[in-house]
């Protein structure tokens, strides 16, 4: 059976990066419009930092807080889309099966938690690969992790 990955799951975290390469693939309302984003990439865009994150699992207890700093994903969409494009939602998507849906609406009007961001950075030292660089942090979401995507691997604004 085919693993859909935008749906809920509650398994084991995986421990192990699919790749060593952060980059990432980008699709902008469709196949004809892709891009490999780059640490570098991302770096070059505004910096936001969420202090008080933490990651909370069920099975394993959570940890934090940290301090994740990167663009916000409205960042990224905006710097790749013209102003005049409608779009509705984006998948974010791990090379190991994982991943979650957010939609314009929590882009466009942040939780009070903060915005959601493509961390680079945990407590002021670059990420590394292991510890998911990049990694999508919802600060809203604090119940099972399940939105707290590492290795991004795929982005598509739809
Ligand atoms: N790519 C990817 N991201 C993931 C997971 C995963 O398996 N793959 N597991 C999620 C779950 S269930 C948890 S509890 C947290 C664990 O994050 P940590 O390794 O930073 O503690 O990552 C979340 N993000
Ligand atoms: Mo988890």
């Amino acid at each position: 059976m085919k693993i859909d990955p935008l749906r809920p799951h509650a398994h084991e975290p995986n421990p192990e990066p699919p790749s060593a390469d952060p980059s990432f693939e980008l699709t902008a309302l469709g196949d004809t419009n892709r891009s490999t984003v780059s640490v570098d990439g991302l770096l070059g865009l505004l910096q936001t930092t969420l202090t008080d994150c933490y990651i909370v699992s069920t099975g394993h207890g959570s940890s934090g807080p940290f301090v994740f700093r990167g663009p916000t994903l409205l960042a990224l969409i905006q710097a790749n889309l013209s102003a005049d494009s409608t779009w509705s939602q984006v998948e974010v998507i791990s090379a190991d099966g994982f991943g979650t849906r957010l939609m314009a609406d929590e882009l466009h009007t942040p939780d009070p938690a903060g915005p959601i961001i493509l961390a680079i950075s945990m407590d002021g030292q670059p990420l590394t690969r292991q510890q998911g660089l990049i990694r999508l942090i919802v600060p809203s979401e604090t119940d099972d992790a399940l939105r707290q995507v590492k290795w991004v691997g795929q982005v598509n604004i739809k």
